[in-house]
């Protein structure tokens, strides 16, 4: 594996996010070893699987890699797509899957965080939804996250501005389960809280955790309004704005929107 580390600990899995130098930014190759590290664990019955970043990190992940953002014309949000695929790994993985937070969290990564199950944060925790910072169009199953996650309005406002919201505004919405002090803290606590659920019905917890997957995104539209949206995003990962978005971040400098 060159982009995570992948091992069990106590018959908990535990996958570590291990591309510091270019901030665990999500690349189509370190989304495919997470499934593949997802899948190991599933093989083996792993009952619970913590996700982290390396102890110390500053950020636990910069989100998708911009880099790898398709030119405009391909929708880089479609069903799948590997960070698509990544989060429905985990969200349907047969067990309690812990985002275990240290460092600020951006863009596609902060949706993958979300739908763990549990979130337990220290105080360098941050989350941040950055699409309308480089002029993507987020995608529906994405927005519902967000809107479950924490309420319409905070979802509108971490879409419309893309500015992080902190440890304890994250504590506050119910992002963060918990909240601890320091990184031995975290490490010592989520450990402990992954062996509780480990004492615990594993064929209970998978069936409870697929019910409120089933209920929590289900709402249902119309194939006019599905075809309506598509048709919106459409135009935005057509456009200009989607290419300076791209263009921007690579030339270091703050993009230009025109709005077309
Ligand atoms: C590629 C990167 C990245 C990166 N991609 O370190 O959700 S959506 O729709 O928005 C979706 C499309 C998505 O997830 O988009 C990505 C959203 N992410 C962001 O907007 C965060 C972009 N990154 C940053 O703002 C900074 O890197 C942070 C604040 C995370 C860390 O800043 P810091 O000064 O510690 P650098 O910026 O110097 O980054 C170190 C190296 O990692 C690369 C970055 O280009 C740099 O590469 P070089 O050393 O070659 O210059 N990098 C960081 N994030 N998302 N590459």
């Amino acid at each position: 594996m060159d982009y995570i580390k992948s091992h069990i600990k106590n018959s908990i899995g535990i996958i570590t996010f291990n591309n510091d130098a270019k901030r665990n930014a999500l690349c189509r190759d370190m989304l495919y070893e997470i499934i593949l590290a997802l899948d190991d664990f599933k093989f083996h019955k792993i009952r619970v699987v913590i996700i982290r970043a390396n102890p110390g990190v500053k950020v636990w992940s910069a989100g998708f890699d911009i880099d790898e953002l398709p030119e405009p014309g391909r929708d880089p949000l479609s069903y799948n797509e590997p960070i698509e695929q990544t989060i429905r790994a985990i969200q349907y993985y047969p067990g309690p899957v812990i985002g275990m937070i240290e460092g600020s969290v951006w863009g596609g990564a902060c949706d993958l965080a979300f739908v763990c199950d549990l979130l337990i944060g220290t105080e360098t925790a941050s989350f941040a939804i950055t699409p309308a910072k480089i002029g993507v169009p987020y995608n529906p199953s994405g927005v519902l996250h967000f809107v479950n996650m924490v309420g319409l309005h905070l979802a509108k406002e971490m879409f419309f501005t893309a500015l992080p919201i902190n440890a304890h505004q994250a504590k506050h919405y119910g992002v963060l389960n918990h909240l601890v002090p320091s990184i031995e803290q975290l490490e010592e606590f989520t450990m402990f809280t992954a062996e509780q659920m480990l004492q615990n019905s594993p064929l209970s917890i998978a069936v409870i955790k697929e019910q409120l997957r089933i209920l929590g995104d289900s709402s249902a539209i119309s194939p006019d309004t599905f075809e309506r949206i598509q048709g919106l995003r459409r135009k935005v990962y057509d456009s200009k704005d989607y290419l300076e978005g791209k263009r921007a971040f690579q030339e270091k400098r703050k993009p230009k929107f025109i709005g077309e």
